[in-house]
């Protein structure tokens, strides 16, 4: 009774609300790919991303170590793709000034998704004890030590790309994952686990500007990743990948080896005639103005002359905040004097 009532909770307009193109559930609290990730960090290919190491890494073999009383995930898919689209209009056009943010930036209105997402979490999980009061929930949302792209191989919602990205056949790869992790199981209708669907393909791994893909496992070199070096490195240390000097501008993360995935290029032409229209959101806006639309040398001087208290103040609550005013001028700085050079 009560899984019939939960069910009718997980409905289409919730669903549209929240942007949430596909969802599945999954009992096993143990990721299948455990092993993989061990060695993967084993090799040190965490690189500077110190926070997947020891007992952090460890936690991730049982969802159960992060929540004894785990019986079921609800694994969400939380679409960006229309903004991201969108953006890439913008990044054609005249008045782009040559630097890119990674799609997600933007595609929560410009909002950080922790924020966002949380918030939708939770509105689904209060929903959830409406129903049954007697339900435990906690959030899994990319911070949470979870390898969640496997949580969402299990729940049937897609394949592992040789980008290492998560991808659905219907959805491409231009969404995040969140999941309710839930104390109790409804025995909802599970969905068969998907197959491999990038055959003789390497388009993504040609691509790649700094050779940071290794074909064999299907996993990144952190260091070598635009993403890592962009958002992850808060301090001009002077060095960055070897290769990013091929990069088209690149200030803040990368799409590059999902923008050539034809699993994302299916879904743009499947929705070509979708009207895509860039979020009038006044966060939105703001970091179009300030990054994306000026010409890079104001940028570098603005920056420049903001105190860190300030630029936090300007970007309170977007993405940006996490690199901060130092980590985006060490970023700007490097594509400036890219254009200096050629
Ligand atoms: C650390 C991290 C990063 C690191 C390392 C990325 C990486 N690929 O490992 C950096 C900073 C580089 C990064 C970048 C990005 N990230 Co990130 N990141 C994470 C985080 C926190 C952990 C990932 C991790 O454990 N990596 C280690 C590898 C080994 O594990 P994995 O990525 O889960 O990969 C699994 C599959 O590769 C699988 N597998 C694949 N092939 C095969 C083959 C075999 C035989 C087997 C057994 C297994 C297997 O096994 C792995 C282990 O489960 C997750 C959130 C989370 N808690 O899981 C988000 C997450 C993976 N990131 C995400 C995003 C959006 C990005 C970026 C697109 C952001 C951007 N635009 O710049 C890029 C994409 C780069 C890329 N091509 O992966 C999303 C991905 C959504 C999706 N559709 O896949 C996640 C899930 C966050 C979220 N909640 O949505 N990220
Ligand atoms: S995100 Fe960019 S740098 Fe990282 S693996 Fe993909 S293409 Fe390479
Ligand atoms: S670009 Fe090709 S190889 Fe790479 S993830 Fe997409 S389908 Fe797979």
């Amino acid at each position: 009774m009560k899984n019939q009532l939960i069910r009718e909770v997980l409905n289409d307009s919730l669903f549209k609300k929240f942007d949430i193109v596909d969802w599945g559930c999954t009992t096993d609290p143990r990721p299948v790919t455990w092993e993989h990730f061990s060695a993967w960090v084993e090799k040190g290919h965490n690189g500077i991303l110190k926070y997947l190491e020891g007992d952090r890494k460890e936690k991730r073999e049982s969802i159960k170590n992060y929540f004894p009383e785990f019986e079921s995930a609800l694994v969400f898919q939380f679409s960006y793709a229309d903004q991201k689209f969108a953006l890439d209009n913008f990044y054609n056009s005249s008045e782009s000034n040559g630097l890119k943010v990674a799609g997600y930036v933007m595609g929560f209105d410009g909002v950080d998704y922790h924020h966002v997402l949380k918030e939708r979490l939770d509105a689904i999980g209060k929903l959830i004890q409406a129903v049954d009061p007697e339900v435990e929930y906690k959030i899994s949302l990319d911070i949470h030590p979870v390898l969640e792209r496997d949580l969402a191989y299990r729940a049937g919602l897609g394949f592992f790309g040789k980008n290492s990205m998560f991808i659905s056949k219907s959805k491409g790869s231009f969404f995040l994952l969140g999941s309710l992790l839930l104390s109790k199981d409804y025995d909802f209708e599970s969905k068969p686990i998907e197959t491999d669907h990038c055959g003789s393909c390497t388009r993504c791994i040609d691509a790649c500007p700094t050779v940071a893909i290794d074909p064999n496992t299907r996993t990144i070199i952190s260091d070598k990743c635009i993403s890592t070096y962009t958002i992850e490195l808060f301090k001009d240390l002077g060095e960055a990948p070897v290769g990013m000097e091929n990069s088209d501008g690149e200030v803040f993360g990368c799409d590059i080896c999902q923008d050539v995935c034809p699993w994302n290029k299916r879904l743009l032409r499947i929705n070509r005639d979708v009207d895509r229209e860039e979020s009038k959101s006044e966060t939105y806006q703001s970091i179009m103005d300030f990054f994306l639309k000026r010409p890079i040398a104001k940028i570098i001087e603005d920056l420049e002359a903001l105190s860190n208290r300030k630029f936090q103040k300007l970007f309170f609550g977007t993405p940006l905040q996490r690199t901060g005013r130092v980590g985006l001028l060490k970023n700007i700085r490097f594509f400036s004097n890219k254009s200096k050079k050629s």
